[in-house]
């Protein structure tokens, strides 16, 4: 869609799945995406318009993505939009009652954006839950404006856009300076090996994602390569600069008796324990007992020692489900319509109903157990068990 008089803006919003992206969008759009109670409902990116204090923006619902490594289509849908869709803000969707995980997603897109707005969602399950979020502290510590929305709340949306208004006249004056996450020493170093080089070959515009395009290629994510060639025409696999520096990276670390794999196990713990610092400073569970019992649960089922049998344990039962467990109410079921389908008759023949009618409602057997005795399924019966068991 094109920009109408230079007035619109392009907001994106990303996030994790099932977090309220869609019914955001929807609620302040006025349109219909389909939403729902599991993750994955949108596979697409979806474009909807809306307007606020004389600003015309386009919003972007974009795929929900536990991150965007380019596992799937909709990390690639998501991912792509980000870097090369030219938002001009994204608004990060998180889940209030999982700040934690939800982070991990925000680290990202904090790499890769220049303008982000977090929008904690889901303030009243969070609320049921007891859990309150430092919204400010939490702002603080990101680098980047922080709002705290209910989807279906419109007085909390209407917040929403007045913090991407003013985030958008902040971007203007080049005010917001999202936090960059501190990496290990190594990785640093690694980083600053390649960043410049990265640098040189990206446009203007786009230099802010050396950083990230550097992480991504110690990653050995190589769709990274694919994506920068179509949108931005930089021929990573051919350019001997950044390939040299690349080989130079692997054999320093093969000479520190380190690697690659270590490199990319350092980046994710670094994620993970920031990510965890963060929850520790901005969530407050008011009822510490909440979730005692389900982290318990969690503990032992994700145990090494437990997880695997306790999973072999489900998948036994469910298959013993399905090859004999499933034949109990099955033959309930069976012996119900038994019993209705000699009453059905009865009332047939006590009804004078002619025969013609009898045999067509009602399905004609003879029973293998009781020779000679005419047994009829009623038709109704017949058909609903039919139905069932099919
Ligand atoms: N209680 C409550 N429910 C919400 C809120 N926001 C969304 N939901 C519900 O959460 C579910 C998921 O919402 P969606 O809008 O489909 O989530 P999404 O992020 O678009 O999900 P994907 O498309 O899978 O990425 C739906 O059942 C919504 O009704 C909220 O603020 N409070
Ligand atoms: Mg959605």
């Amino acid at each position: 869609m094109k920009k109408l008089h230079g007035l619109d803006y392009t907001i994106a919003f990303a996030g994790n799945p099932n977090v309220g992206k869609t019914s955001i969008f929807n609620n302040l759009t006025g349109m219909h995406q389909h939403t729902g109670n599991w993750p994955g409902k949108t596979v697409s990116n979806a474009y909807g318009k809306c307007s606020y204090n004389g600003k015309n923006f386009l919003l972007v619902d974009l795929p929900g993505t536990y991150s965007l490594m380019s596992n799937s289509s909709e990390e690639e849908i998501a991912r792509d939009y980000i870097c090369f869709g030219n938002p001009d803000l994204c608004v990060v969707v998180v889940d209030a009652t999982c700040l934690e995980r939800n982070l991990n997603l925000v680290f990202q897109i904090l790499e890769m954006s220049l303008n982000v707005v977090i929008c904690v969602n889901l303030l009243d399950e969070a609320k049921k839950k007891s859990i309150e979020i430092n919204l400010e502290l939490l702002s603080d510590l990101l680098g980047v404006p922080v709002i705290g929305t209910i989807a279906n709340k419109p007085k909390t949306l209407k917040k929403l856009l007045s913090v991407i208004s003013s985030s958008l006249e902040n971007k203007n004056n080049n005010l917001t300076i999202p936090s960059k996450l501190k990496y290990s020493p190594k990785v640093e170093e690694c980083i600053s090996m390649i960043e410049e080089s990265i640098k040189s070959k990206l446009p203007d515009e786009k230099q802010y994602l050396s950083r990230w395009i550097s992480l991504k290629l110690l990653d050995e994510n190589i769709s990274i390569n694919e994506a920068l060639k179509s949108n931005l025409h930089m021929d990573i696999d051919n350019d001997s600069d950044i390939q040299e520096k690349l080989n130079q990276i692997k054999s320093n670390l093969n000479d520190e008796a380190s690697s690659i794999t270590s490199i990319r196990d350092s980046i994710v713990s670094s994620i993970v324990s920031e990510a965890e610092k963060i929850r520790e400073k901005t969530c407050i569970f008011a009822n510490s007992k909440y979730n005692l019992k389900s982290r318990k649960i969690d503990k032992i089922l994700t145990s090494k020692k437990f997880g695997i049998p306790i999973m072999i344990v489900f998948l036994a039962v469910i298959f013993w489900i399905t090859i004999a467990g499933a034949n109990y109410p099955s033959s309930l079921l069976s012996n119900m319509f038994g019993a209705i389908q000699d009453k059905l008759l009865i009332v047939f023949y006590n009804l004078h109903i002619p025969e013609f009618w009898t045999n067509l409602l009602i399905y004609r057997y003879v029973s293998n157990c009781n020779m000679g005795r005419l047994s009829y399924a009623s038709s109704y019966g017949y058909f609903l068990s039919t139905v069932y068991f099919a």
